[in-house]
């Protein structure tokens, strides 16, 4: 007896529909939904792997609790029990500063967790959040608050429409996008191709993504802002800014012409590694295309320049008439979304609003940055972090300096994880709290359809039963013992209360929902758990809701369970300028923040190139940290392999094959070296997420294909000072020939702290 049910994958952010087949209880098989309306049919490896991440005998189905030196299975009771004790211990002793919260890249992918974290944050009242944006988006996030007055909105390229597309520091072939939710990204990007527009990668390997574009140029890491603002000078330069129907809605043109002036093509040629008459013909191209955008991610997000050029690239948009219009790049308005008012209002945005104890980094985004999460730790004083609750994330696989970070949080007097694994970080925990597994869960993308490059919704119900509470109770379970209270309360009491606090602004004077009585819509909702009444609730109260009865045929969520591939909202369209938040209510183009750090870069112009720097590499059988416990995803290619350009392996004396020391500032791994014309001379490149050989990790496929992990060697002091995020890539690194052993890697080249919690002091 067979039943198909269909639902998004929520394991990156392209959102696909996945058509699961059921026998009964066990999975049949897992395909592309052919009738999404956003995906088509795509799907790619990690899609199919969820029937293995249910059914991983490694998963946990129950809590663990630290006993000694191992960690016992306990039920939810004793475990709750066990957290009210440890976190309540740690408060009273220093206060609320001193418990940490970190949020990792799943916490994204989960309804439950994108709803509840806001409130637990709340209830938490501490300082010390800390999250995976800081290793990854965050620069973007701050140059549109400033830009554009609200840090979440975010314009993305409009794939489908657009005819020329400047690629930095991306690889969608392989990540399937990221600040761009696009099922399918690499058949949109050939798609460009077919309707007689153009793909130009900068990276400085040449990429899948890169091999299958029109045109692929080397950059040397980590100058991306150099060119960027080079383009910018030629479009001056050659009379060529034109700021198209936003005219009137931007302001800070003559100072961007001002900055621009000494980033001619022929001043930042040797620092990038590219012509002056490439960067020229690039800026004409790009000015001469209808319509056109700089699509900017992780390669250039991750360095000490991340918010510059995150903002540079968006100031190359806008002045060439690409911001806002088809083609170029555009604002989503998600189904759940605020709509927009009649005319900009806004307070604007800004960082530092308080700072980091130990290195007096600002807070960006609410929270600081993990970079220094160990600082915190380990440095004695008041405000001192002595704990840390963990919610699906592994940084000490993900986060710069992990050795570092792995013997700080085993020096913690408590730590809690909110995971389904025993992993390279959760193994240092006091509690472990597995959430539902993902077939078991309902789902919603709250964060990527305001990504979308398509207006897209698509909600998916649990698809089997799960003994256990669920993934919001989990954490509203905290969140009541965050703030004083007893675990053991009524855990709705923390969903109705962010309830009650949404239908509040959405019933009152220019709300959405204004004139309604906020108990006749409270009444409306119930009969849900709390999570989907709050997305029911965003739902019926958004761009496209039904607002209660006002629209008849508006969205709410019963519009979308009745609609299982999902409901088609239409293109991007023009949201400007009523979508801003600035003071001005004009797009700032040149913000004070952004024009103070100019300085900083042009000293950086001057400086020296390094011998040989260090970037990262995505693989289509990775996600992150975490899914190398899946067989399909560790066989074939997928190694943890040091590639590098024939010049510098004979320069350095290797060869396919053979054992690389790599050693940083902060430490080395010995990884098996693959010679490729691939890379750019001076540059190699690493993936992050391997290193799962370490003591007390549960995880029996990922562990028998180790692999080393990249941020062994990352820098914890090289941030991007403005957003606070990790320069991960552009590493400074010396490579030398090492023995290497079966698995990949030196004999004993990882020990990044002790499931026995003891602080290895070599670390
Ligand atoms: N298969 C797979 N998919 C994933 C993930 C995964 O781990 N595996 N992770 C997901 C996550 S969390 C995210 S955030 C997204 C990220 O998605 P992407 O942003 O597409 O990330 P990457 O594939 O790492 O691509 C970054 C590119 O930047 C290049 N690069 C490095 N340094 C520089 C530089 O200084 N300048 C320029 N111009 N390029 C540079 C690298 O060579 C690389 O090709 O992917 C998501 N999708
Ligand atoms: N060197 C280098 N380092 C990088 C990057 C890089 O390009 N280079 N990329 C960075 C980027 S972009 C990111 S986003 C980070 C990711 O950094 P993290 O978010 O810290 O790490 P992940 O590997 O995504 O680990 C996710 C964790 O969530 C758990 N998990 C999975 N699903 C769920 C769920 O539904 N609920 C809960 N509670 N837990 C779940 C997994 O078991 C795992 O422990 O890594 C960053 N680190
Ligand atoms: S591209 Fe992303 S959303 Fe689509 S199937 Fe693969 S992992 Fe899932
Ligand atoms: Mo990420």
């Amino acid at each position: 007896m067979t039943a198909t049910q269909f639902r998004t994958c929520p394991l990156c952010e392209a959102t696909c529909g996945l058509s699961i087949t059921m026998n009964g209880d066990r999975i049949q098989s897992v395909r592309g939904d052919d009738d999404d309306v956003f995906s088509h049919g795509f799907i790619c490896p990690k899609g199919t792997a969820v029937k293995h991440l249910q059914e991983d005998p490694d998963r946990l189905r129950a809590p663990l609790i630290r006993d000694g030196e191992t960690l016992r299975e306990a039920n939810w009771e004793e475990a709750f029990a066990a957290v009210e004790r440890g976190l309540g211990a740690v408060i009273e002793r220093g206060g609320k500063d001193a418990v940490a919260l970190y949020a990792g890249n799943p916490s994204v992918h989960s309804l439950s967790a994108t709803v509840m974290l806001p409130m637990l944050i709340r209830a938490l009242g501490s300082k010390n959040f800390y999250s995976a944006a800081s290793v990854d988006q965050i620069p973007k996030h701050v140059s549109c608050g400033l830009m554009f007055g609200d840090p979440l909105l975010i314009p993305v390229p409009d794939l489908d429409r657009t005819d020329y597309l400047l690629v930095l520091g991306a690889n969608p072939w392989i990540s399937n996008g990221s600040l761009a939710t696009a099922p399918d990204f690499r058949g949109r990007l050939e798609a460009i191709g077919r309707r007689g527009g153009k793909v130009v990668v900068i990276d400085p390997r040449r990429t899948e993504t890169a091999t299958g574009a029109d045109e692929h140029l080397f950059i040397k890491p980590g100058t991306d802002a150099f060119l960027v603002l080079a383009l910018a000078h030629t479009l001056f330069d050659e009379g060529r800014v034109d700021l198209g129907d936003l005219e009137d809605h931007v302001t800070g043109l003559a100072d961007i012409e001002r900055i621009v002036e000494p980033f001619t093509p022929e001043a930042v040629a040797a620092r990038t590694g590219i012509a002056p008459d490439d960067i020229r013909r690039i800026a004409r191209e790009f000015s001469d295309a209808p319509s056109a955008s700089i699509y900017d991610r992780v390669g250039v997000h991750q360095h000490t320049f991340g918010t510059l050029t995150s903002w540079a690239s968006d100031v190359v948009n806008a002045i060439t008439g690409n911001l806002d219009r088809a083609g170029g790049r555009m604002f989503p308005l998600a189904a759940h979304a605020q709509p927009d008012p009649e005319e900009p209002r806004g307070r604007g945005w800004s960082t530092g609003r308080f700072s980091s104890r130990v290195k007096g980094y600002p807070e960006a985004f609410g929270q600081l940055p993990v970079a220094t999460l160990a600082d915190e730790i380990e440095e004695p004083g008041d405000g001192q972090v002595r704990a840390l609750v963990t919610i699906a994330g592994n940084p000490v696989l993900s986060t710069p300096n992990g050795r570092r970070v792995a013997a700080a949080l085993s020096s913690l007097d408590f730590m809690v994880a909110v995971d389904p694994y025993v992993n390279e970080t959760t193994r240092l925990a006091d509690v472990i709290l597995p959430p539902p597994p993902l077939l078991s869960r309902h789902h919603y993308d709250f964060a990527f359809y305001q990504l979308s490059i398509r207006n897209v919704a698509n909600y998916s119900p649990p698809l089997q039963t799960f003994d256990g509470p669920d993934e919001w109770e989990i954490l509203a379970r905290l969140a009541l013992v965050m703030s004083g209270g007893s675990a053991a309360a009524d855990p709705h009491l923390v969903p109705a209360m962010g309830l009650q606090y949404l239908i509040d602004r959405a019933v009152r004077p220019g709300g959405p929902l204004e004139g309604h009585d906020p108990g006749a819509v409270a009444t409306a909702l119930e009969g849900r758990e709390p999570v989907e009444q709050i997305l029911d609730l965003r739902l019926r109260s958004g761009p496209y809701g039904d607002r209660f009865g006002d629209v008849p045929d508006g969205l709410s969520l019963a519009v979308l369970e009745a609609n299982p591939h999902g409901v088609d909202l239409g293109p991007l369209t023009p949201r400007l300028p009523n979508a801003l938040r600035t003071v001005s209510g004009k797009v700032e183009l040149a913000p004070e923040m952004i024009a103070a750090d100019i300085p900083r870069l042009l000293a950086d112009l001057e400086r020296p190139a390094d011998d040989m720097v260090l970037i990262g590499r995505r693989q289509l059988r990775s996600n992150n940290s975490w899914m190398h416990n899946v067989p399909a995803m560790v066989r074939g290619s997928n190694r943890c392999t040091l590639v590098m350009n024939p010049a510098d392996a004979a320069r350095l004396a290797l060869s396919e094959g053979a054992g690389a020391r790599i050693v940083s500032r902060v430490g080395e791994v010995v990884a098996a070296v693959e010679v490729s014309d691939e890379m750019m001379p001076g540059v190699a490149s690493l993936p992050h997420g391997w290193g799962h050989d370490l003591p007390g990790v549960r995880l029996s496929v990922a562990g028998a294909n180790a692999g080393v992990s990249a941020n062994d060697l990352t820098d914890d002091a090289l941030i991007d000072p403005l957003s606070g995020n990790a320069a991960l890539n552009a590493l400074p690194v010396t490579i030398t020939p090492a023995e290497i052993s079966g698995n990949g890697h030196a004999p004993g080249s990882s020990s990044s702290g002790s499931p026995s919690k003891v602080v290895d002091a070599s670390a």
